[in-house]
């Protein structure tokens, strides 16, 4: 009895430290107090929230965890009810077959209709809202490739503009091409490829997920967003950021030995301090005469 009682204690115990980091608000404190957020703010809960829906995934993540302890609890108190009821005692034998009973049959039907009600009033629309209604081009998104490899992966600008150069896989150096840009496309001329994906905050965005090998999966965490990439494919998602900040971009599949380094960084900048970074980034690397290297 003390072996259980331990165990039912702790069991209690992870339920209510699970409901806390489910709840949103516990996990984004944090960031909602310094206005910007960052890598420091993960603490234990669920990570801070960056984007415009996330907090809508937070809820459900919520309500569905609330959920579940509600039927743990039901579910307990029923076990020790059948355990009383139907135990050996002087005059009664145990009784081991199922006893059918209405309520039972009720209740087992309501669980399933509120089952469904979530998969399909929520889940369902939720999704296909996410996956199917892009921004449109009034919305003035921002589209950027993400090209996956093992194990880097690399964001595709289109540059001041606003057209990406073709690509070609022939074209393709580690060092100087690692997404086989056309130099003979001026289109391609203005192009910014980096390790580090820089957006800006209040504008939405499109990512068109691609690899160059294995599947990958493309994962935000703080921008609550996840998505394979494939070989062979463009898979548009699309999210729109909040704050400002430093974070992460992972690979959330497991695509090989080094799978785990598989990071960049994601920096979430103003419009104008955005606007800056692409005219940086885009303009012709510097030409270095002889004499700049004499002393
Ligand atoms: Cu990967």
């Amino acid at each position: 009895m003390r072996i259980c009682g331990r165990t039912s204690i702790s069991a209690l115990a992870g339920m209510a430290l699970l409901f806390c980091l489910a709840t949103p608000g516990f996990a984004q404190g944090i960031a909602d107090a310094s206005g910007s957020a960052s890598v420091a703010d993960y603490g234990y809960g669920l990570p801070p929230d960056v984007s415009a829906h996330g907090h809508g995934i937070d809820q459900l993540i919520s309500i569905l965890h609330w959920f579940m302890a509600a039927l743990f609890v039901g579910w307990g108190i029923f076990f020790v009810y059948c355990l009383i009821r139907f135990r050996q005692r002087a005059g009664h034998a145990a009784v081991a077959h199922p006893v059918k009973a209405k309520p039972a049959k009720a209740l087992e039907i309501g669980v399933i209709a509120f089952e469904a009600v979530l998969l399909l009033g929520f889940s369902i629309p939720i999704w296909g809202s996410v996956k199917n209604d892009l921004p449109t081009e009034a919305d003035d998104p921002l589209r950027v490739r993400v090209i996956a490899e093992q194990f880097n992966w690399n964001f595709h600008y289109a540059g001041p503009d606003g057209a990406f150069g073709r690509t070609n896989p022939e074209f393709i150096s580690e060092a100087t091409n690692p997404i086989g840009i056309d130099p003979g496309d001026s289109a391609g001329a203005d192009d910014i490829v980096t390790g580090e994906l820089n957006l800006p905050i209040e504008r939405p965005v499109i990512c068109e997920i691609s690899s160059k090998d294995v599947i990958h999966s493309f994962s935000i965490p703080v921008m609550r967003i996840k998505q394979d990439a494939i070989p062979g494919m463009r898979i548009p998602v699309w999210f729109e950021a909040r704050k400002t900040g430093t974070f992460q971009v992972a690979c959330a599949q497991l695509c090989g030995n080094n799978h785990y380094k598989m990071l960049a960084p994601m920096v979430l900048h103003l419009p104008e301090a955005f606007a800056d970074w692409v005219r940086e980034a885009s303009a012709p690397a510097e030409e270095f005469d002889e004499d700049d290297f004499e002393d």
